[in-house]
């Protein structure tokens, strides 16, 4: 057993060395170039059955999901309890226009010990449960407003150095830098709540974060166990555990949201926990909404080198190797159905492969026609800003890797459409 974890943790430090070496190579931003790849049908069973009708669809669904997890993302244990202590029952914020709700999720129980805190928004118009959005962010929940009420989040920054601070750690100093990317006020004033987390709380981002993540708390194997994505994740679905006892949330109308690193761990949220009524992904790229095989911008292996922490031990075998993969991220997508799924690129951020997202979204909508929904009613790829919504909802809009405001007029179009 010893032998067997030495020799797991020798090859991934090795694969992870070559990759490293590599990850010199140029990416593929040309089209020509794509191999020519095998695309796996969703419908069809490891030994060759078709999948006719929905009793079908849950055996092969569990069958991608395994897949999953032994290959890519890791497999999540059973939940421990975690204890929720609300920190601020409510309070008057953002001018009026909403209730603040400040939630401390203990991990362990130790008052002082590992947890998150959820950093919640409620319309202060509401009447009822609301439907919520809730996504993790980067760098602290007090960076996704101005709002000084906000408690500042503890985890592990990784980017700190970019604001003159180099202790990693949350502070004063990057209150509101990310409120760029969250329409707080857009979205309050359609109805919606939104609730937030720091990553960093569940597992710090960077390769030697695991002593730090919620990860160290549970029994571990190298090769198929979770990873940082599998932990985040993990955080995603305590938040829904969460709403489930606030009154005033609707916890059957949860729209899980991330970008980019944030956005791969929304689908595995979404596809793993079918408490999440809506999923959205937005500019996740390689590892996220993006075909692997297409090997276009990110490949497997530039991202295994560079976050080796992200993914689980076998899916390093993939490097400079994506034929061999037994799945492709078409088929997370299709766990995600027949829930409304929402894929968005942009036209700049070739490094996420927007055509090879669109193709995955393209490829999970069988399963959503075979589950009785429109699935993505687009057989060739959009304009750029001109949104497609079926029950898969497509967008490729103008500029770089972000999330603006058109991003959030079309998510929250598309709930009204399918949550509300
Ligand atoms: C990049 C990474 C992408 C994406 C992005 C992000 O460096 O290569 O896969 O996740 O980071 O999270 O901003």
């Amino acid at each position: 057993m010893k032998n067997l974890k030495w020799i797991l943790t020798f090859s991934l430090v090795l694969s992870s060395f070559l990759s490293a070496i590599a990850g010199t190579k140029e990416a593929n931003y040309d089209e020509a170039k794509v191999p020519k790849y095998k695309m796996i049908d969703p419908l069809v069973m490891a030994d060759g059955t078709g999948v006719a009708d929905k009793k079908g669809w849950r055996k092969r669904r569990a069958e991608i999901q395994k897949l999953f997890e032994q290959q890519v993302y890791g497999k999540t244990p059973e939940p421990k309890t975690v204890r929720f202590e609300v920190v601020e029952q409510g309070t008057s914020a953002l001018d009026g226009k909403a209730v603040r709700r400040q939630v401390r999720a203990h991990f362990t129980d130790k008052p002082d010990g590992p947890g998150m805190d959820i950093l919640i928004y409620l319309p202060a118009k509401a009447t009822g449960p609301v439907p919520i959005f809730v996504g993790l962010n980067f760098n602290g929940n007090q960076t996704i407003c101005e709002d000084p009420g906000i408690r500042i989040s503890k985890g592990y920054i990784r980017n700190n150095q970019k604001y003159g601070v180099t202790n990693n750690r949350g502070m004063e100093k990057n209150r509101g830098r990310s409120s760029h990317l969250w329409a707080v006020d857009m979205i309050l004033s359609r109805g919606y709540g939104l609730a937030t987390m720091h990553c960093g709380e569940m597992e710090p981002d960077h390769s030697e974060g695991f002593s730090e993540s919620v990860r160290a708390l549970y029994p571990y194997s190298v090769a198929d166990s979770w990873a940082a994505i599998g932990a985040w994740s993990w955080g995603l679905s305590r938040a829904v555990d969460y709403f489930e006892t606030d009154k005033q949330i609707d916890a059957k109308r949860v729209i899980v949201i991330g970008h980019s690193r944030l956005g791969k761990t929304s689908l595995w949220a979404g596809a793993c926990d079918e408490r999440f009524a809506m999923v959205i992904s937005n500019d996740s790229g390689c590892g996220g909404a993006a075909l692997s095989k297409r090997a276009f911008g990110e490949t497997v292996e530039r991202i295994n080198g560079n976050f080796p922490h992200w993914f689980c031990g076998n899916f390093k075998q993939y490097n400079s190797n994506e034929a061999a993969l037994p799945l492709d991220q078409h088929m997370l997508l299709s766990m995600v159905a027949p829930r409304p799924l929402y894929v968005a690129s942009a036209a700049e951020d070739l490094w996420a492969d927007p055509h090879g997202e669109f193709l995955a979204a393209r490829a999970a909508s069988p399963v959503y026609q075979l589950l009785g929904t429109a699935g993505l009613p687009a057989m060739e790829m959009p304009q750029v800003d001109m949104p497609v919504h079926g029950r898969i909802g497509y967008h490729v809009r103008t500029g770089k890797h972000s999330v603006t405001e058109f991003d959030w007029k079309q998510y929250l179009n598309f709930a009204d459409k399918n949550v509300k």
